[in-house]
């Protein structure tokens, strides 16, 4: 019942990380009467032996949950919606009880590793409910309401019938102002009827996180770093703080280009951007408007998306050539039920849930993906994303179960990315996708490119959940949940709605991870890290040169460091890990910073004489 998947419905995973030592907790025991003898305190022989129980009472009933569950999201029907909310239901109630049953072990001194299982069985339920079977199945039947309404969202535009993959189309690729505001709002009509559940899913969530000793629900999201949540708080904020010039920079070079493309009517000199003009439904990445921004005399001169379409590849080349960089590092070969069970092609005839994830059915080797993979430089880049999550999981099944995970959930989703880092131009050409490498005079072009996926991501990838952390602190209710989420997408991302919101808006639901139930916290920590692995895996290839023309393919020295941190899973403080391959043991937006440094030299001169900020 953890780690069913990463990226899906998450509302029965454990979290991915935990602690080198139990949390205190508040007394919720009033002391026995000085008369009765007090009972005795558990042994640490007790705490193994009901550890252990746990660990495979939970792996058994694992075995048929992320069988359903995949079942579910890739053949959605009011059937499945049925078992999956049945299946989830049980699962809360088994993840619930087994938290509880660990507030015995509060005080005995365990040792670490014993400690850091029974942290993640007390912090590690995404969304808790209370003890009881109706408020599990309640829970169960809104958390399988709200994802299978998100995966099945559709408009109707100029007479046809789109969903989430067709209305993004338009995003990425129109540049017609009023297409782009139909189809935006068009897909924002799919959340209002998601607002009521939302509102009492929090309430439940909450009422299941304060009877297993936290505040909230948010309090018990930051509590899987191995710090107090406070410090995991600050930490972000650090972090964000070293990046933060950069996107600023960023922006305003962008602004100043939509502002020249489209004119003062649409996109004004000062001011937030217009969210539609980004060329993401959700402004987070903004890649696909390279053409508009781009440096000119700095071209790379290859679009790779329109190589991948003329070399006629399909969705399984695609995911073959991902793996033939994971072979290149030493990594074995994906087995062959990886091929026959993994979704990889939206199937036509039926609802699926196309937000890409990948799953490990068994916790040993049944690794699938799950895409609607599109033929495009955007997908080349998710489909190592989520080899990465198959890759991890499978390095780390020979740990106990309940340290088959990542060493925080920022490294479950840094690991494929930091590997397509690597897809440099050197690299392209090596696989015959290219014929010539550009030389260094495109540099700024590539780092343009990379920086709009890559920088402009970083201030989406907080937002999103400093909105849920306000939602679940009951800081905002849900009169106000869509308000904030604008103020928050305002003061971080500096983006605006293309127009008044309607008064019924739920527009956090338009986005996969919040019906879906997925921490977001991850991504914003997998972005900064995955530059971290890429600098230190430079160095340890020996390279010399810019960070950005680096790849580690066919590296096998480096796949062996690499591999070392995989295998550890969640057995040890994540600075252990993230010390095992680099050297460091704090998180660090200095790399990222190196990464970049000649771009923010280019986009400071670009910038000069501009009102920036918003
Ligand atoms: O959800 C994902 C992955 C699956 S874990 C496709 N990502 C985030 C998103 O799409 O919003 C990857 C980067 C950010
Ligand atoms: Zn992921």
């Amino acid at each position: 019942m953890k780690k069913l998947l990463l990226c899906g419905s998450a509302v029965l995973a454990l979290a991915l990380s935990s602690c080198s030592s139990v949390a205190p907790v508040p007394e919720t025991i009033a002391a026995a009467p000085a008369t009765v003898a007090a009972p005795a305190k558990p042994t640490v022989d007790e705490a193994r032996a009901f550890l252990a129980a746990a660990e495979k009472e939970m792996a058994e009933f694992s075995q048929r949950a992320s069988r359903i569950a995949w079942v579910q999201a890739t053949y959605i029907n009011d059937d499945t919606d049925w078992l999956a909310a049945r299946s989830g239901s049980e699962g809360v109630q088994l993840a619930v009880r087994l938290a509880n049953e660990t507030k015995r072990f509060e005080g005995v001194d365990l040792p670490q590793d014993l400690a850091r299982k029974m942290q993640t069985l007390r912090a590690g339920i995404t969304i808790p409910a209370p003890t009881g079977a109706a408020v599990a199945d309640e829970l169960a039947t809104i958390t399988t309401r709200l994802e299978s309404t998100y995966a099945t969202g559709k408009f109707d535009l100029d007479g046809q019938t789109l969903d989430l993959d067709g209305l993004s189309d338009i995003i990425e690729s129109s540049r017609d102002p009023n297409k782009l505001k139909a189809a935006w709002e068009g897909w924002r009509t799919v959340s209002p009827a998601m607002k009521g559940d939302y509102a009492r899913m929090v309430e439940i969530a909450n009422e299941g996180a304060r009877e297993l000793g936290f505040a909230n629900v948010a309090e018990m999201w930051l509590s899987n770093y191995d710090m107090p949540p406070e410090a995991m708080e600050a930490e972000v904020e650090r972090l964000w703080s070293q990046v933060e010039p950069l996107y600023k920079e960023l922006h305003c070079h962008v602004r100043a280009k939509l502002n020249e493309t489209h004119g003062d009517a649409i996109q004004p000199k000062t001011g937030p951007i217009r969210a539609d003009l980004l060329g993401n439904m959700w402004a987070q990445t903004w890649g696909n408007i390279y053409p508009l921004v781009g440096v000119k005399a700095s071209d790379p001169g290859y679009d790779l998306s329109k190589i991948l379409v003329s070399r006629k590849y399909d969705e399984e080349k695609m995911v073959r050539t991902g793996e033939a960089f994971f072979s290149s590092l030493g990594f074995a070969p994906l087995p062959d039920t990886f091929w026959k069970r993994s979704m990889i092609k939206k199937p036509a005839d039926r609802e699926v849930v196309c937000h890409a994830s990948a799953w490990n059915i068994d916790d040993e080797d049944d690794v699938r993906i799950k895409m609607c993979t599109q033929i495009n430089a955007e997908d080349f880049q998710t489909v190592h994303h989520e080899l990465g999550h198959n890759y991890y999981q499978r390095a780390y099944n020979k740990q106990d179960y309940l340290f088959r995970t990542g060493a925080h959930d920022g490294f479950h989703e840094a690991i494929g990315d930091f590997v397509a880092l690597s897809i440099t131009p050197e690299y392209l050409k090596e696989i015959g996708l290219i014929n010539k490498v550009p030389p260094a005079s495109a540099d700024l072009g590539l780092l343009m490119n990379q920086a709009l996926d890559k920088i402009a991501f970083l201030p989406f990838g907080l937002m999103v959940d400093k909105w849920r952390w306000e939602v679940f602190r009951g800081e905002v209710t849900p009169a106000g949940y869509n308000d904030a989420w604008w103020k928050l997408r305002q003061q971080y991302q500096g983006v605006a709605p293309p127009g008044p919101r309607p008064a019924d808006a739920f527009d956090p639901g338009a986005k996969y991870h919040i019906p879906g139930n997925t921490p977001y916290l991850r991504y914003f920590l997998s972005f900064v890290m995955q530059f971290q692995f890429h600098k230190a895996a430079c160095e340890q290839a020996g390279w010399t040169g810019p960070l950005h023309r680096c790849s580690i393919y066919g590296n096998k020295e480096v796949g062996q460091r690499f591999n070392a941190m995989l295998e550890m899973g969640a057995s040890k403080p994540w600075p252990d890990a993230l010390e095992a391959f680099t050297g460091t043991r704090e998180m660090d937006g200095s790399a990222i910073e190196e990464y970049f440094a000649p771009l923010m030299v280019y986009l400071k001169q670009q910038n000069a004489g501009r009102q920036c900020g918003w």
